[in-house]
């Protein structure tokens, strides 16, 4: 590893599934809300965006008009990597989670095993990785794994042994999860380390460890992940004012350390992302 002066892609995740508005009331729900909030962030630098919709009542749902109405209004005004999740919410059916691959995403979350999450339980079964990861590779959809342990990277090592998956492979390293890998500096390097494939890779930290963990991510070569899907702060005790705050720290983070941030085309070809 050499210290990296590439751009760095930010990732931002405006919305998520369990946060609520009475969490932090600048929380982006609707259509129109989550596009105001994707724009906003693309102005700060922010390449790629993670989408979860929401019903305007703010209940998750993974309608696929919805989603593509999100990305509609955002492809209206801006060029950001179109990314959404199929891990949707806990507790979601299968079919709910892979309909949103009806939507043609560019990029979709592929999370590689099942765990708890915070007091609930995450399922992940083989059947349904498997399932959406022929999907993604049959519609041309480009899967970001979502790691949330070092186990998870050998599932990922099998399905690509298996031709599930496309190398180079995209990882997301999601830590600080209430039930997944604790977010340190250890363990950030033990998931790089322990990737069955050389492939780019983006840190996700959970609320308070977003900000060392962006920090971490720039100095080591990575990309990054940044809103209110994973901490509503902007620090301790002292609630984000909105998604674009946090992506603009990020940014300022990355140029310091000599790391340019990635336009959006730029994303594209690093992450190995088809034009959607
Ligand atoms: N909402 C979490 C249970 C993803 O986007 O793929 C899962 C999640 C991961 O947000
Ligand atoms: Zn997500």
């Amino acid at each position: 590893m050499t210290w990296s002066t590439e751009p760095v892609v930010i990732v931002v995740a405006p919305t998520g599934a369990e946060v609520t508005k009475e969490q932090n009331p600048h929380l982006p729900v609707t259509p129109e809300e989550i596009a105001d909030e994707v724009v906003l962030s693309a102005m700060e630098g922010a390449s790629v965006v993670h989408i979860h919709a929401r019903l305007n009542d703010g209940r998750p749902t993974t309608d696929p008009d919805v989603l593509r109405r999100i990305a509609e209004l955002i492809r209206q005004r801006c060029d950001v990597v179109i990314g959404m999740s199929t891990g949707a919410e806990v507790g979601m059916s299968q079919e709910e989670r892979i309909r949103v691959l009806d939507a043609h995403p560019e990029i979709a979350s592929l999370n590689c095993g099942s765990m708890n999450f915070g007091n609930e339980l995450f399922d992940n079964h083989p059947g349904l990785i498997e399932a959406l990861a022929k999907r993604m590779l049959a519609d041309g959809i480009r899967p970001e794994l979502e790691i949330y342990d070092l186990g998870m990277l050998a599932t990922a090592g099998r399905l690509i042994d298996r031709g599930l998956l496309e190398e180079p492979p995209l990882y997301n390293f999601v830590m600080g999860v209430q039930g997944g890998v604790a977010a340190n500096p250890e363990n950030l390097l033990a998931m790089v380390r322990e990737r069955p494939r050389l492939g780019e890779w983006t840190a996700t930290g959970i609320g308070r460890h977003q900000l060392p963990l962006t920090t971490l991510a720039c100095t080591m070569g990575g990309h990054v992940r940044v809103g209110f899907e994973d901490n509503i702060y902007y620090g301790k005790g002292h609630l984000a004012r909105s998604n674009a705050e946090l992506v603009a720290r990020a940014r300022r983070i990355a140029e310091e350390l000599g790391r340019p941030v990635a336009t959006p085309d730029q994303a594209r070809r690093i992450l190995g992302v088809a034009h959607g």
